[in-house]
């Protein structure tokens, strides 16, 4: 929310007039003082272009203090044009070589390692170490930097005998040694019991660590005995000395289960930890959370555990709460970034419509299209959670406390005396009068908002005597900590969203990825008068053409402040209406657009 706007802020003061820039994007790349904490957040781009990842470190993720990226594997990968180029490509390596995948070449890797390292942010791998290849249309070659291979054979680096003796699907989930030592949906398992598999992958992890690269994701870890494991990480180098070069971030892949628990990984690093994905999705899916302060508690220990609220891979196969549910789903990574409970792990997906293997935005020979926020499939829900990140940052230390609630929807809670945040997961605004442990000033609320560089492109609340007085948006939040100071305009202070640009309305351009038959036609329909009050023929008509299909747009004017819910529907040519399935989809009008407009990013389902 409000990154671009916050940028077009910077340059506007910078260059010291104040109209006319709000649709600018990023041009300039001015020095920014590093914000405090452990600069811990780490954002998931998952499937970017390695170039267009280095252009977001020096632009947004670096300005806001993000502290490092999960990219997508970098190893040369299997290229499967008879299935449309899924996205799963890369979980199949073919070899070690990072010349060339779809995401760009090794001399792009490289300068991207290199752009976010001066940007302050650190590029953490995910290693797909525990299989190679696996069967039906991945059975042959070349690989996507023009290698040879078939399962169980990559010449030059894995034969036969590096393979695992049993060849077939895990099927017993109960059996630890099955899971660990069959192939995971007819992968072909490496035998990381042996020393040569082992020096093989320490090599390939260490050539990473030489370029630069200061993490790894361990995909798979609990298919990979955990001796294992050990011997392999055993093997690796230092880190860069920027970032403090001691051993690499390791946070190892344990989908727990009562056969394998995260415990038996923790004396390697960090773990996933999937029970907290589920708690805090049921929570706001469900306008729950008023118990959770505890969030976390009796899970793995909050240093060991990385936090997330959707993965590449449950948003997909085990939906709870994703991107297509809107401003609640943002909420919920919003909080993950307030509560003090494990490393976040913020998502960064696109969209897709129908098959959950659909590739990134592509050319038509599978290589990934640079990411443009605004077009495309590409949500960059990460910008919108990006003024949070700084409280994370300046809150870290300080536990929770001071908690208020209002029913199970609304929680309130203070850092200490460093940040004070509010959530509000009901469809009704909440105005109330907060009490906090804040120094007297005025602060910017960067749950609406963004603080770069001294400059506040959110509300700003004035506390005093330690109190502030709020109205939290619909499905939304406030947040203020003590880095991020705000200013009171000629309209005084707590305008509230929406009302940065004085927008009283707001257009809402609706981005619906939805496949169709010829002759059927599809509009947003919903709650509120402006998109018909749930009635199909009253709803808002949405447009495509041959270059932009299956993406249907359409805008309308919207009441800014208001909480609505809605649906896409198709019409068809005999009058009657598909709805789309499951609940209504949730959302806040506001101005995160920039400039009184706001993007709804969505997919059939
Ligand atoms: C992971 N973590 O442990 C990744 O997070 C997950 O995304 C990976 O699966 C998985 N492990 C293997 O690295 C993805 C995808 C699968 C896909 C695999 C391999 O979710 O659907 O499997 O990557 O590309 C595909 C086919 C599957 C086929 C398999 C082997 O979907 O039907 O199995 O390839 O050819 C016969
Ligand atoms: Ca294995």
């Amino acid at each position: 929310m409000g990154v671009r706007r916050s940028l077009a802020a910077l340059l506007a003061a910078l260059l010291g007039c104040a109209t006319s820039l709000v649709a600018l994007t990023v041009a300039a790349s001015p020095a920014h003082a590093a914000p405090s904490g452990n600069r811990d957040v780490i954002v998931h781009l998952f499937q970017w272009r390695w170039k267009s990842i280095a252009d977001e470190c020096r632009t947004t993720l670096g300005p806001h203090g993000f502290g490092a990226v999960q990219v997508s594997p970098p190893q040369e990968h299997v290229v499967l044009p008879a299935e449309d180029y899924p996205w799963w490509q890369d979980y199949q390596p073919v070899s070690y070589k990072l010349d060339q995948t779809r995401r760009g070449s090794r001399a792009d890797f490289i300068d991207m390692v290199n752009t976010c390292r001066e940007a302050g942010v650190k590029i953490y791998v995910d290693a797909v170490i525990n299989h190679m290849t696996g069967t039906g249309s991945a059975g042959a070659g070349p690989g996507s930097a023009g290698s040879s291979y078939s399962k169980y054979d990559y010449p030059g680096i894995y034969q036969s005998q590096d393979f695992n003796d049993c060849r077939r699907d895990i099927t017993n989930w109960n059996d630890k040694w099955e899971v660990q030592h069959c192939e995971l949906v007819g992968l072909a398992d490496l035998k990381t019991s042996s020393p040569y598999v082992q020096d093989r992958i320490a090599a390939y992890l260490n050539e990473l660590i030489d370029l630069g690269v200061a993490g790894f994701r361990i995909d798979a870890a609990k298919h990979i005995p955990e001796g294992d494991l050990q011997a392999i990480l055993s093997r690796l180098k230092n880190v860069h000395p920027a970032w403090g070069g001691g051993k690499p971030y390791i946070f190892q892949e344990v989908i727990a289960d009562s056969t394998i628990s995260t415990g038996s990984y923790t004396h390697l690093g960090s773990v996933t930890e999937f029970q907290y994905h589920r708690d805090i999705s049921h929570a706001f899916a469900n306008g729950n959370i008023a118990h959770l302060t505890g969030l976390g508690s009796g899970l793995t220990p909050s240093d060991k555990a990385v936090v997330f609220v959707v993965n590449h891979d449950t948003q997909r196969y085990e939906p709870i709460l994703t991107h297509t549910d809107g401003a609640r789903y943002d909420l919920a990574q919003k909080f993950m970034l307030a509560h003090p409970y494990g490393t976040p792990k913020v998502m960064s997906s696109y969209t897709w419509s129908g098959d959950d293997k659909a590739g990134p935005p592509m050319h038509s020979d599978g290589t990934t299209r640079p990411t443009d926020c605004s077009a495309d499939r590409w949500l960059c829900e990460h910008r919108a959670v990006a003024g949070m990140v700084g409280f994370h940052n300046a809150v870290a230390g300080q536990g929770i406390g001071s908690a208020v609630t209002d029913g199970n929807g609304r929680l309130a809670f203070a850092r200490g005396s460093a940040g004070y945040a509010a959530f509000n997961a009901t469809n009704t605004a909440w105005t109330r009068t907060f009490t906090t442990s804040l120094p007297d000033g005025v602060y910017c609320d960067v749950a609406n908002g963004t603080f770069v560089d001294g400059v506040c492109d959110g509300p700003s609340y004035q506390v005093s005597g330690g109190k502030f007085t709020a109205t939290v948006p619909a499905n939304g939040a406030v947040a203020l900590h003590v880095e991020a100071p705000g200013s009171c305009g000629p309209d005084g202070c707590g305008t509230p969203p929406g009302g940065g640009d004085d927008c009283t309305t707001v257009t809402a351009r609706f981005h619906a990825t939805v496949t169709t038959w010829y002759g059927q036609e599809v509009a947003v329909v919903g709650s509120i008068p402006e998109l018909g009050s749930w009635q199909p023929a009253q709803g808002v008509r949405l447009r495509t053409d041959s270059g932009t299909y299956p993406v249907w747009s359409g805008a309308v004017d919207l009441p800014a402040g208001v909480g609505f819910e809605y649906k896409y529907v198709k019409l068809n040519p005999d009058g009657t209406v598909e709805w789309e399935q499951g609940g209504n989809r949730i959302a806040t009008v506001d101005d995160s657009g920039g400039g009184c407009s706001q993007n709804f990013y969505d997919s059939w389902r």
